[in-house]
């Protein structure tokens, strides 16, 4: 049984049962979650793509010339290019992911439309300590670029740990520039997150058909249905599937037992408060020393250089 099998039958033996929200991202997870982003209610791609395209200027000179920007994901949005246009000299572009296949599907993409800038993509889970590459030109700093509010698929605990990874792979004179969504009216973070175009729901359904195929699992897909809630003690969106009804799930020699009405956590998206944000940065050795929002404050990107 692989690793990761064994790692996903961990967390649905678990009195709460969970799998870790990665395993949204097969190819079909790829393509709903593009179309989350042009969703309507989906606030949170677009807005932050408006506070880039306003700050670009401000944001270039604070990042000064000739730095290497260090990208957590395979940096295939537009915020990467709007960046990529207007950052003065870059000495290089590092995107990493743990998926090679998108990885290297969007360098390349990347390496036609900036012919000149050098891509030098990593593989690797940036939740831990990484090796950078050797760029031919000598950077004069490390920028951590970290975009979407991604940290928010992160529990507080694991954010932090992640945060001091950040601040190591910034190294001297480095900084981190991160995108995080903000706590807001219930209502609008709730219909992000339940589309009425069903977007979302099929997204996670689409975890288990997922399983199903690849690992081997036999989720009673049908059975299933979307549950997204805002809770506003923790300040999260709590993402789960359902079971209509009892079922027993099957792997290998195993067997899970679901009750009817039970749930299993796919994903959580935590929304900072600034404060909130500035106090674990801080924790993690940075300064915030930017932040830009758009008009209704929903969404932040803020500008951390080590302390
Ligand atoms: C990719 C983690 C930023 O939390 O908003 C969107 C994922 N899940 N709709 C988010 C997601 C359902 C998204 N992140």
């Amino acid at each position: 049984m692989s690793e990761e099998t064994t790692e996903i039958i961990a967390g649905l033996r678990q009195p709460q049962k969970m799998i870790s929200p990665k395993y949204f991202y097969d190819e079909r997870g790829s393509q709903l979650f593009d179309a989350i982003t042009h969703l309507p209610e989906y606030y949170p791609t677009e807005t932050e793509f408006g506070i880039m395209r306003h700050n670009i200027d401000a944001l270039a000179d604070l990042v000064g010339r000739q730095a290497s920007l260090i990208e957590y994901g395979s940096g295939s949005s537009r915020k990467t290019r709007i960046l990529l246009e207007h950052l003065h000299e870059l000495a290089v572009y590092v995107p990493v992911d743990i998926s090679e296949e998108h990885l290297i599907s969007s360098a390349t993409a990347i390496r036609s439309e900036f012919p000149g800038l050098e891509v030098l993509p990593v593989v690797a889970d940036f939740t831990k300590r990484f090796a950078l590459p050797d760029p031919a030109v000598p950077p004069l700093r490390n920028i951590v670029y970290f975009p979407g509010s991604t940290i928010g698929n992160f529990t507080h605990d694991v954010a932090q740990e992640l945060l001091d990874v950040m601040y190591q792979e910034a190294g001297e004179n480095g900084a981190m520039l991160i995108g995080v969504d903000l706590q807001k009216d219930p209502a609008i973070i709730e219909r992000a997150y339940n589309d009425s175009a069903g977007v979302t729901a099929e997204f996670n359904l689409n975890m288990l058909t997922h399983l199903n195929r690849e690992f081997g699992f036999d989720f009673d897909v049908d059975a299933y249905s979307h549950s997204a809630r805002y809770d506003r003690d923790e300040g999260r969106m709590v993402i789960e599937l359902i079971s209509a009804r009892d079922q027993v799930v099957t792997i290998g020699d195993e067997t899970i037992d679901v009750g009817a009405g039970e749930a299993v956590l796919t994903e959580y998206s935590h929304k900072y408060t600034l404060e909130g944000f500035a106090a674990m940065a801080e924790q993690a050795g940075f300064e915030v020393r930017q932040v830009w929002t758009d008009a209704e404050r929903y969404f932040s990107i803020q500008y951390c250089t080590r302390l």
